[in-house]
């Protein structure tokens, strides 16, 4: 049995996280089945990914803390470690990532949607690390990916004072992108997930590839990063395709690559 569910819609991917009973906390096997569907995703026919949580209540409430209560240091140097390589694979995707955020993302929960590109929440959701209020401190890259999504101030806050915020505080502060009716969340995510693959898949993943490099560069670098991204688009049928039509004033054809 797999904790880890995946689903193919057409151009679309959708991950679902499946251990209700346990707000789908991350223990090692949930981890593992997690990596396994996302080393199994077939890049040719997925444009963009979803990742959600099964049931109502939670995206993902965090580690498993009964897991992690008895590690040593060195097998809690290695559960971050592992969760964190995981994490990594979902950011370095080719494709966008969206997570789809229907409740609970405490926690390794909210390591996890900071590892998508884009974050979609229902109104019932709740984002935290209330690590510091347990003694550890966040391990799937919480510390790294939060400030730098919501800036260092509200960061620390947040962390330090393992203080918990709802979906309409998160959208304040730029955690999420949208919030939406519970009932209406996913199908809200599968429309955006469905109208980025529905733009030409190369030009997009060269899009990810060119914010995502160049936050890592110094800006002289990530300008002359870009060019080259670019560059490889002008080679495309896709580019041919689209700016062929829009010079005839008709649709394009559906993208290919
Ligand atoms: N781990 C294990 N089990 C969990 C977790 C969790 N994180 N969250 C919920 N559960 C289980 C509960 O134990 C309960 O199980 P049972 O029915 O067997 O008693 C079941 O899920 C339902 O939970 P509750 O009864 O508590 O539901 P409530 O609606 O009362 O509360 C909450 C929901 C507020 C989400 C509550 O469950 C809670 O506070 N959960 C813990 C949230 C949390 O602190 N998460 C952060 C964990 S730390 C972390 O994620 C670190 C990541 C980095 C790790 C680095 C590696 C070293």
């Amino acid at each position: 049995m797999s904790f880890v569910n995946y689903e193919q819609k057409d151009f679309v991917g959708v991950i679902t996280i499946d251990r209700e009973k346990a707000l789908n906390a991350l223990n090692p096997e949930v981890l593992a089945d997690l990596e396994a569907v996302v080393d199994a995703i077939d890049a040719d026919k997925t444009r963009c990914v979803v990742i959600t949580g099964a049931g109502q209540k939670a995206f993902v409430a965090g580690a498993d803390i009964g897991a992690m209560s008895t590690m040593t240091p060195d097998e809690g140097r290695a559960f971050s470690a592992k969760g964190n390589a995981v994490f990594r694979k979902i950011e370095k995707l080719p494709m966008p990532v969206i997570a789809a955020v229907n409740g609970f993302a405490l926690g390794g929960g909210c390591e996890l949607s900071l590892s998508c590109d884009i974050r979609i929440a229902a109104d019932n959701a709740v984002f935290g690390q209330p690590e510091a209020g347990l003694g550890i401190t966040p391990g799937f890259g919480g510390t790294q990916r939060l400030a730098r999504t919501i800036g260092v101030g509200k960061a620390k806050e947040m962390i330090y004072a393992a203080r918990n915020i709802k979906a309409e505080e998160a959208l304040r502060v730029g955690l999420v992108n949208a919030v939406y009716p519970a009932e209406q969340m996913l199908e809200e995510a599968m429309k955006l997930a469905e109208r980025i693959a529905g733009n030409a898949p190369i030009a997009v993943r060269q899009c990810k590839k060119a914010i995502n490099m160049g936050l890592q560069m110094d800006i002289d670098s990530a300008v002359a990063f870009e060019p080259e991204l670019f560059a490889a688009c002008c080679g495309t049928a896709d580019q041919k395709n689209a700016m062929t039509a829009f010079c005839e004033k008709r649709k394009h054809e559906p993208f290919i690559n």
